[in-house]
């Protein structure tokens, strides 16, 4: 199926109609790596519209969810195969609204389509428990059920693969979705639910309200209908997205901020561990939640990483993601150059050593858009404020250590703990650093990034509320468990404890 004509003016998707939000307002999408391309005009929708979505949803539900599982799972496998055709297109589009490089745009729907298997498979699974009764002639089992109304609101560093990690099991389950893209990247979204539709969703089932956090977003985490919320963004707002939900009693998962570290020992290879910080650093312009914003080094090996760390990402060329020999892209609005410029300032303050980069890209082409250069701070205490926080762009800090016990405690000295990796060929090191990094993802011999779908993907302490996207868990956050006894004796059977 060919990808049909985007327009330039773009509606909300409500109860399976393209709508107009009733502010009549608009949000510009513009390409960051040059502002001057209008990629599209989306919906500023304020909380009129997202009531609407939501009473879509709600009464699409009670069908949607007496839908037998495989039979719902049957449209996201036609919506799978949708999206690998307009796989090119779409990727494209992503670039042109997100920035980041085609190779990794091409990342990010592949990203949605293993989701959209994957989660199009559960149709058939999604299992639950059976067990001997402690009674005789009485069976027991344990079944999901869906929530009702999931509000999802979504960012903008993986546009399309995040909104398929929050509707297809919300989906699968029996819920019915209103979903909120990140105002930066609505496009991706936009072509997720055209697939979804054509793939014959039906209508209110999903539903998108484009717009920002406070207008469209807010409305969803008080509203008596929306039983589930997820949002992935920073730990900042998650808190306001938690105690939002929590006089309502929502479901609420929460997936945010990480200060994600590289530990290089000194048994490493090296030139591998190279190659890992420089991808989990730069890849995305170091804009993943996943991103590896810390490298620590062994002192025995620190200078010599540093030179080969640094003269590779001085070698990274910065530019339009559309063009095939970029490898990194601009940051995503002038917000977020500000933020990264920001922090470079305070990196200096700090007094710690610039190694490479520290300025915005402003000279020919580059000043069309929001580009920085990659940049390294060497030689940084593991307390400074650039080895603490999260800066979400092309800014890597790099730590020597002593041993491994002080690597592990630079590792878990944040308040983060979404991914960390060791670079050791000494298998001890390795599994106890597996056992002892506070994070909810540890990688050995591969960088920060790179989760896959069938896998749970979270984060500890800030950076998550307990719950977790993809793989089976996220079967967990878009279902309710219900226990089901079958007593076929005929009679009252008091349960053990009641005939004590
Ligand atoms: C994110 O950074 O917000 O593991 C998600 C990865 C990707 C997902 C990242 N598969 O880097």
């Amino acid at each position: 199926m060919a990808t049909p004509a985007r327009p330039k003016v773009f509606k909300n998707f409500i109860n399976g109609e393209w709508i107009e939000a009733r502010s009549g307002k608009a949000i510009e999408n513009r390409n960051p790596a040059n502002t001057g391309e209008l990629v599209g005009m989306f919906p500023a929708s304020t909380e009129e519209d997202v009531n609407l979505a939501i009473d879509a949803a709600k009464g699409a539900y009670d069908k949607w969810r007496l839908t037998p599982a495989p039979k719902r799972a049957e449209i996201l496998y036609r919506a799978a195969e949708i999206l690998i055709e307009r796989k090119e297109d779409y990727s494209r589009d992503m670039t042109r609204e997100m920035g980041k490089v085609l190779a990794e745009t091409r990342g990010d729907v592949q990203e949605a389509i293993d989701m959209t298997y994957l989660m199009a498979g559960e149709g058939r699974r999604q299992f639950g428990q059976t067990t001997p009764s402690e009674l005789p002639n009485k069976f027991a089992m344990s079944v999901r059920t869906s929530v009702g109304v999931a509000g999802l609101i979504c960012p903008w560093n993986f546009p399309m693969a995040i909104p398929s990690w929050k509707a297809m099991p919300a989906l699968v389950t029996g819920n019915t979705v209103v979903i909120k893209p990140a105002e930066d990247t609505p496009l991706s979204t936009y072509n997720l639910m055209q697939v979804l539709s054509e793939a014959g969703l039906p209508r209110g089932v999903m539903n998108v309200v484009f717009g920002d956090g406070p207008e469209a977003g807010a409305p969803l985490l008080n509203h008596k209908d929306v039983g589930l919320v997820s949002f992935t963004g920073s730990t900042e707002v998650g808190r306001i997205v938690s105690q939002a939900c929590a006089p309502s009693f929502k479901k609420c998962h929460l997936e945010m901020g990480g200060k994600n570290i590289i530990i290089v020992m000194d048994d490493a290879n090296l030139d591998l561990a190279v190659d890992g910080a420089v991808w989990g650093g730069f890849g995305t312009s170091g804009q993943r939640c996943t991103a590896a914003s810390r490298v620590a080094v062994h002192k025995k090996v620190y200078s010599e990483f540093v030179e080969k760390f640094v003269a590779r990402v001085k070698a990274l060329k910065v530019g339009d993601g559309l063009d095939p020999s970029t490898d990194m892209g601009p940051c995503i609005n002038e917000q977020q150059l500000k933020t990264v410029m920001k922090y470079v300032q305070i990196g200096k303050d700090e007094t710690a050593k610039l190694a490479t980069g520290g300025n915005r890209l402003e000279s020919g082409a580059w000043g069309r858009g929001w580009f920085h250069e990659p940049t390294v701070f060497s030689d940084c205490d593991p307390k400074m404020r650039i080895a603490q926080e999260e800066i979400f762009g092309p800014v890597v800090a790099v730590i020597p250590f002593e041993d491994f016990d002080e690597a592990l405690d630079i590792a878990n000295g944040v308040q983060y703990g979404l991914s960390a990796a060791i670079y050791t060929r000494n298998v001890n090191n390795a599994f106890r650093a597996q056992r002892d990094l506070q994070t909810g993802i540890v990688y050995v011999n591969a960088p920060t990034i790179g989760a896959e779908t069938h896998l749970p993907f979270g984060g500890i302490k800030n950076t998550g509320n307990g719950h977790r996207e993809s793989g089976e868990a996220a079967l967990d956050f878009y279902s309710e468990w219900k226990t089901v006894y079958i007593d076929y004796s005929d009679r009252l059977q008091r349960a053990q404890i009641d005939n004590a």
